[in-house]
């Protein structure tokens, strides 16, 4: 409803090494761009082998940890924020299944992955690990804030 819709909802995204190396940085952020999403934040780095074990903190006793943090830190990435009204549901939807063979055509997994472990981009699953991961990889002064309103000055 109306009254409850919160459009600055928040959600950490990120496109792999793999899909950096598979030059479908522009591909993914026009699919984010096109829905209606605002990005508030975007920069490209190789992430220390510290931060990707942060990030992946969760999964530190899981068998295919090691192999997740040096997959992460072997490349660069590109690290966003976009915001909008359930843009982290959406966005995993728009992701698609971990497994990127499983993942329906359409979506970003289910369009560009094969490979289970190189699945070209994440997206936070839970307003928990949004909130968690944006403040991981971003300093608040990095978040821009700013309107999509047309401007005067707009063809
Ligand atoms: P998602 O990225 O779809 O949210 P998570 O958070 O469950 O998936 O897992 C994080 C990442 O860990 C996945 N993107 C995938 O690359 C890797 N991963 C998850 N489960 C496994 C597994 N059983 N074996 C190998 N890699 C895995």
């Amino acid at each position: 409803a109306m009254a409850t819709a919160n459009n600055k909802e928040r959600s950490f995204i990120m496109i792999k090494p793999d899909g950096v190396q598979r030059s479908l940085i522009a591909d993914i952020i026009k699919r984010f761009e096109q829905k209606g999403y605002k990005l508030i934040g975007i920069k490209v780095l190789v992430p220390a082998k510290q931060l990707a074990e942060a990030h992946y903190e969760e999964h530190a006793q899981r068998p295919f940890f090691q192999k997740l943090v040096s997959f992460l830190s072997s490349g660069a990435v590109v690290a966003m924020v976009w915001e909008g009204q359930e843009v982290i549901k959406f966005s995993r939807n728009m992701i698609g299944a971990t497994n990127p063979l499983a993942s329906a055509p359409g979506t970003i997994r289910g369009d560009f992955g094969v490979d289970f472990g190189h699945n070209v981009i994440h997206g936070s699953d839970s307003l928990t690990s949004a909130e968690r991961e944006i403040a991981l990889w971003f300093k608040s002064e990095e978040l821009a804030q700013y309107d999509l309103t047309m401007q005067a000055w707009t063809y």
